[in-house]
């Protein structure tokens, strides 16, 4: 007989594994089993918690929901197999079958189905149930009588158990991890990838040499990630269709080789969420390759009475915003020259130049064209994120050079305003200087003219003692960026950003 406390401890080793196993075979994919439980996670998890984990926390945050996620899969396996030992113990005290039968069949059969019921993939199951089998074989109580049943020898084989879970829970990590996804990082010919490299140049021309802050092109792996889910989707393009649905004239769907053929641009175009601290760096600026929207929207003649539209995507995500911003948007397969990444929307989302990036929609499913206003999905959490981006100037870096002068610089944004001045205060905004501005990227390549980043820089030489330095930019239309201080919660940060420097 297996003691109470060394069930549980084996019921958890063969949740581990399962969870390991699927891991190994899925890779991070909606087919591994904690992803279901990660998405129910994130969506139970409080409005005012989830906006404290994006300001504050960051990626900590979403790691942090991953883990939680993590170890309630475990759990949930972890039950099962409890109740799938205790039942293999009242047959064995019942029915003459060997206890190692029965516990084969009760954890193999428990993980089999809860597998099969989160992930929907065979593979998956499979994955998760044959380690848990051979664990809880291995530690499972002996048939009474036999000489390894004794308590010493259960003891060794649930230590046993314990060192192998561990050494699989390693291995499995490390298969999962290289599983690959399949995406093609070729461009599709219609999209003159020679474009972007062109544009890359002109960007490079442009940059301003400052240390400690990026360039005017982010790199793909550098560019900032948000979004509500942990495992992200993997959509083949050669699968993928948008439906264009709702209050409209006619509804269509468009394969991926039908939009890549359209009317494509290469252009630059800047994305900031709406949850970033003011200094923060939830900002970052690449060359797309995308088609306009509004050719799809005339072909569907949208009606409804408000004016407005659903997007939505394979991660469940939906966003309701203007029609009127959506007709200038862009649907972006490419981003940096290569097709777009998976974690930025692969194989397409949308653009809406000027707003929030929350409505920038990555793997975007479908257009509903409603009759009503309906909350999309940070808004029902309280956020008022689907307008237009607040103006903002960072300050990104400070560089004390060795001639006693001091550089302050950073990027400075204002969506489709664009950025006309930014200017600096050495003395707590007291007296303003202009700063140093990058050259604007040319409007005819950037998509929604002026939405794209500009660097600042100002370099001065300060007589020793301490200096706050203050930044604030004006916009294109005029407007100074407002002084008044609020967190990103709920419409976007807002302020001037300021730094004391000591030299
Ligand atoms: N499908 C989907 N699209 C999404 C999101 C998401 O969670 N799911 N997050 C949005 C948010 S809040 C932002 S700021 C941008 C970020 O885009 P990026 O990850 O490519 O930088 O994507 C938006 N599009
Ligand atoms: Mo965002």
């Amino acid at each position: 007989m297996i003691r109470p406390g060394q069930r549980s401890i084996v019921a958890l080793l063969a949740g581990l594994v399962a969870v390991a196993g699927s891991f190994a075979v899925s890779g991070l994919r909606q087919s591994f089993v904690v992803a279901p439980v990660d998405a129910v996670v994130v969506r139970a998890t409080p409005a005012e918690l989830v906006a404290f984990a994006i300001e504050e926390l960051g990626y900590l945050g979403e790691l942090l929901a991953y883990l939680t996620a993590v170890a309630l899969t475990v759990v949930l396996f972890a039950t099962a197999n409890y109740v799938g030992l205790l039942v293999a113990d009242a047959m064995a005290a019942r029915v003459s079958i060997p206890s190692r039968v029965s516990v084969a069949v009760l954890v193999g059969g428990t993980t089999l189905v809860l597998a099969w019921l989160l992930s929907g993939s065979a593979l998956s199951s499979v994955g998760a149930a044959a380690p848990a089998v051979v664990l809880a074989v291995a530690a499972a109580p002996a048939d009474p009588g036999s000489p390894d049943g004794t308590v010493d020898s259960v003891r060794r084989r649930v230590l046993a158990a314990s060192a192998g879970a561990v050494a699989f829970g390693a291995l499995s990590y490390a298969l999962g991890s290289r599983r690959a996804t399949d995406i093609d990082h070729e461009l599709p010919e219609a999209a003159r990838a020679a474009d972007a490299a062109t544009l890359r140049e002109q960007a490079d021309e442009r940059t301003l040499e400052i240390d400690g802050i990026p360039g005017l092109v982010s790199g793909i792996d550098d560019f900032y990630e948000v979004d509500i889910n942990n495992v992200d989707p993997v959509l083949e393009a050669s699968e993928w269709t948008l439906s264009v649905t709702g209050a409209v004239d006619s509804s269509f769907t468009v394969t991926y080789d039908e939009l890549v053929d359209g009317d494509v641009r290469t252009g630059y175009n800047t994305l900031r969420c709406v949850g970033e601290q003011l200094n923060g760096d939830l900002l970052d600026n690449a060359i797309w390759t995308a088609v306009p929207v509004a050719t799809l929207l005339e072909r569907a003649d949208p009606g409804g009475g408000c004016e407005c539209v659903m997007v939505r995507a394979a991660d469940d995500y939906y966003e309701q915003f203007p029609i009127a911003a959506l007709e200038r948007g862009f649907l972006a397969f490419g981003m940096n020259g290569e097709s777009l990444p998976r974690e930025h929307g692969h194989p397409v989302r949308l653009l809406v130049p000027g707003h929030w990036g929350e409505i920038n929609v990555k793997w975007v499913t479908e257009i509903e064209v409603l009759d009503r206003e309906v909350e999309g999905y940070w808004e029902e959490r309280g956020w008022h994120g689907t307008g237009p981006v607040n103006t903002v100037a960072k300050l990104w870096t400070v560089n004390e050079r060795a001639d006693g002068r001091v550089q302050v610089g950073g990027h400075a944004y204002a969506g489709s305003r664009g950025i006309e001045t930014v200017e600096v205060s050495v003395d707590g905004g007291d007296s303003w200087e202009a700063a140093e501005l990058s050259e604007p990227l040319p409007s005819e390549h950037v998509l929604g003219e002026r939405d794209a980043w500009r660097q600042w820089q100002y370099t001065w030489e300060p007589p020793a003692g301490d200096h706050e330095v203050v930044v604030r930019a004006i916009d294109g239309t005029g407007t100074l960026q407002p002084a008044e201080e609020e967190s990103p919660y709920p419409s976007g940060s807002s302020g001037w950003v300021s730094e004391t420097i000591s030299v």
